[in-house]
């Protein structure tokens, strides 16, 4: 591994997970697995990124205002909060996506530091080429972030053991995995990373 690849966690918030307002089937099982590649990745000095999904309280992403599901992860609740049992080390950056009221921003690359700069704009900088992406939902922010990554030139690679889809048609998540390699991702999981410690 080298400092060119960055690992990116993908919205693992209470709202995705058991008892959220928009739980994932299983969401909650990637928690343990991508701690182990936040480790794996922190612990060789790599960037670690984090998304959140994070809208404002009325926006056209929600039902109620037309758009496909239920208020979630709205700014400044639980449901907004990371996962309590995911490890996000104090090193590591957040980025978040979805304030506008007028539009959805699946797409990591519609997302914002604190600082107000772009997610692409942090990969340029850091010189990041590769992105290591799991977390939720296959079907909507994992897939959608992923095609602009590759669209825009950057390198990716699935981690198939620590992600999970919403799956409102069945096969979704199977076939956003299809379209994501098709366009050019690999797929990984834990143990085939390079000097992986076999689990005794
Ligand atoms: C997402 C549905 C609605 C996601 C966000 O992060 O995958 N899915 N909002
Ligand atoms: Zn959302």
């Amino acid at each position: 591994m080298n400092k060119n690849q960055a690992l990116l966690v993908v919205d693992v918030q209470n709202d995705f997970c058991k008892a959220g307002a928009l739980a994932v089937p299983e969401g909650e099982k990637v928690v343990p697995v991508l701690n182990k590649y936040i480790d794996y990745f922190s612990g060789q000095g790599l960037s670690v990124f984090f998304s959140r999904d994070w809208h404002p309280k009325e926006t056209k992403h929600f039902k109620k205002y037309g758009g496909l599901w239920p208020a979630h992860c709205v700014q400044q609740t639980w449901g907004a909060e990371f996962h309590p049992d995911l490890k996000v080390p104090k090193e590591s950056l957040v980025v978040s996506k979805g304030m506008s009221p007028q539009k959805d921003a699946y797409s990591d690359f519609e997302a914002y530091d604190a600082k107000g700069r772009e997610f692409a704009k942090v990969l340029e900088e850091r010189g990041i080429k590769e992105l290591f992406v799991g977390g939720l939902a296959t079907d909507y922010c994992v897939k959608f972030s992923v095609l602009d990554a590759l669209r825009l030139g950057w390198g990716v690679t699935l981690l198939t053991d620590a992600m999970k889809g919403v799956n409102l048609k069945p096969d979704d998540s199977q076939r956003s995995i299809e379209e994501m390699v098709s366009r050019g991702a690999k797929k990984i999981s834990f143990l085939e990373l390079p000097q992986c410690p076999a689990t005794p």
